[in-house]
C-alpha cells in the first residue's frame, strides 16, 4: 500500500471471555503488537446487557442475541469470567491491520493463522465464540469507542469533548 492511501485511525479492540477462559491475553496482545499500532485506552469491564445491546445493535433483533449476550458478558462461563478487556489502539490503517490479524468472524471460515481461525470455536448454542472483537470502519469505532471509554480514560483526546459538572466536580464528556 503506498503512502498517500494510508490513513491514521482509531479502533476498539476486545477481548471477550472466551480469551480470558483460554488464558490468551498474552497472546493476543503480542500479536497485535506486529501491526505496530500504539495502545492508548485499556480496562477491564463488565458487560451489561444494556452496553451489550448497545454494542451489538445490528444483532439486537437476532433470535440469538440471549445466547450471544450469555457469551458476550462472560455468564456462560461463570462469575470468575464475566468481564472483558477493552483496548482503544491507534495507528496508520488500524482497522484493516487489526482485522486481518484477527480473522474472519467466522471461526470455521477464518484463516487458521488468524486469532479467530486459531482459537475460536461454535458453541453448542450455536454461538460463533471468536475470542476477539475489533472495529470494522470509522464510524463503528468512533461510535463504540463513545459507547465504552470516557475520554479521560484514553491518553490523547481523539474526539471532540465537553466540560460539564458532576457532583461539583468539572469532568469531561464526549460532545
Ligand atoms: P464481527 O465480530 O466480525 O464484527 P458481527 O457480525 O459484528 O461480526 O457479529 C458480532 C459477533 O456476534 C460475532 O463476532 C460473533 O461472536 C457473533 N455472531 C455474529 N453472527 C452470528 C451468527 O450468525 N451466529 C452466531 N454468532 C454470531
Ligand atoms: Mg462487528
Amino acid at each position: 500500500m503506498s503512502k498517500a492511501t494510508k490513513k491514521h485511525q482509531y479502533t476498539l479492540v476486545i477481548l471477550k471471555p472466551d480469551a480470558l477462559v483460554k488464558s490468551l491475553t498474552g497472546n493476543i496482545l503480542t500479536r497485535l503488537s506486529e501491526a505496530r499500532l500504539r495502545i492508548i485506552g485499556a480496562k477491564v469491564v463488565r458487560v451489561s446487557r444494556e452496553l451489550a445491546e448497545k454494542h451489538y445493535a445490528h444483532l439486537k433483533d437476532e433470535p440469538f442475541f440471549d445466547d450471544l449476550y450469555n457469551y458476550f458478558s462472560g455468564k456462560a462461563y461463570g462469575r470468575k469470567y464475566e468481564r472483558v478487556l477493552a483496548f482503544v489502539y491507534e495507528g496508520e490503517d488500524a482497522i484493516s491491520k487489526v482485522r486481518k490479524i484477527a480473522g474472519a468472524t467466522n471461526p470455521l471460515e477464518a484463516d487458521p493463522i488468524t486469532i479467530r481461525g486459531a482459537y475460536g470455536r461454535i458453541n453448542k448454542k450455536g454461538i460463533m465464540e471468536n475470542v476477539i472483537h475489533c472495529s470494522d470502519s470509522e464510524e463503528s469505532a468512533k461510535d463504540e469507542i463513545h459507547l465504552w471509554f470516557d475520554p479521560d480514560e484514553i491518553i490523547e483526546a481523539i474526539y471532540p469533548t465537553k466540560k460539564v459538572i458532576r457532583n461539583k466536580c468539572e469532568v469531561l464528556e464526549w460532545a
